[in-house]
């Protein structure tokens, strides 16, 4: 019979590695492993407990917040901030950082998550999921502000998204690899599927929303314009493109068969310096695409370079297959 190995074995079988280690971030692993769990539950029951609509609230991004932002935010902080792992917290949907109430005890990381990445989805019935990343907070730290989340993303300890799609899927690096995870609904737990996930170093698929392309720099709209015209327009290939507007699902994909995903720098106003958030979005994919032997830059920098502004500073992304990556790298730099 195949019997897949659980997250909580793989979780205790990488402690086991590390000597050093405490059980703490083990501990953090399984308790967000939890909260998708919950997450997934309610994704997947939106509709028949009436929970998939819009909020009458607008998250710090000034979007309109669907119901489920705010239910899954209270999910992912209700799971996380007794456990006695994390000295605080930052969410897309709050403003500040969360702090854990005085009557918890206080561990040594930071964590920075997006609860339901892509969730304007709900209502259309297509994929969406949650964004998490992993700091250590500085040492002696124990009131943590948002300056010890200024961390660059090469200093995360983890990094992980959960994508409720099709099925509910996890997948997860402490920077030893990807590995993928599958839910098992009927036993609840996640099932390892999809250990050492490569991203392949070529791709003939590209992810990008072609409606902002008047906003590109022309370097981007170099490299879509030939993609486009394929073996017509000087590329060795034809391309195929695929925007699905959930980055947990783009990323997926390029996981599994490769692509490269763009959000560029534009000059839209409501996008103006990138749309995507650098600290629970760019740096925590940033860091599994790489992971996977992939690139992740925003066309001028690796992304897992740069030292965050603030909590939710938006920064562009060019992540995915190696190859294409440095072409488009290439293009910024003549
Ligand atoms: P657009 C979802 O809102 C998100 O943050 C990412 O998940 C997704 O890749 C992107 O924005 C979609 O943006 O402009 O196509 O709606």
């Amino acid at each position: 019979m195949n019997t897949h190995k659980t997250l909580t074995q793989f979780i205790v079988e990488q402690q086991r590695a590390n000597p050093q280690s405490t059980g703490d971030l083990s501990g953090l692993m399984n308790d967000i492993a939890s909260a998708c769990k919950k997450i997934s539950h309610l994704v997947n029951r939106s509709g028949i407990i009436g929970i998939g609509g819009a909020a009458e609230s607008e998250n710090v991004q000034g979007e309109v917040q669907k119901e489920l932002d705010i239910i899954t935010n209270d999910v992912m902080v209700d799971h996380l901030n007794w456990t006695g792992h994390l000295a605080a917290m930052a969410s897309e949907e709050i403003e500040d950082i969360i702090q854990i109430p005085e009557h918890y005890p206080k561990g040594k990381y930071l964590i920075s998550f997006d609860p339901l990445d892509g969730s304007s989805n709900i209502d259309i019935n297509l994929s969406v999921g949650t964004i998490f990343s992993i700091l250590r907070c500085p040492e002696g730290v124990t009131n943590p502000t948002v300056e010890d989340f200024k961390q660059k993303g090469a200093q995360q300890v983890c990094a992980g998204f959960c994508v409720y799609g099709p099925t509910t899927m996890m997948i997860i690096t402490t920077g030893n690899g990807v590995d993928g995870f599958t839910l098992d609904q009927d036993v609840g737990e996640f099932i390892l599927t999809h250990p050492k996930m490569t991203i392949p170093e070529d791709t003939a698929e590209f992810a990008i929303n072609m409606s902002n392309q008047r906003f590109w720099e022309e370097p981007v709209q170099r490299y879509i314009d030939e993609c486009i015209k394929g073996i017509d327009g000087g590329r060795e290939k034809n391309f195929n493109m695929r925007w699905v507007a959930s980055m947990v699902a783009e990323v997926y994909r390029v996981l599994t068969r490769g692509g490269i995903f763009l959000y560029p720098l534009d000059n839209k106003p409501s996008t103006k310096g990138g749309k995507l958030r650098l600290m629970y979005e760019a740096s925590p994919m940033s860091f599994i695409v790489e992971q996977a032997g992939g690139l992740s830059s925003t066309g001028r920098e690796r992304i897992l370079d740069i030292t965050p502004e603030g909590i939710h500073q938006r920064v562009p992304v060019i992540l995915g297959s190696k190859n294409e990556v440095e072409r488009i790298l290439s293009y910024h730099q003549q």
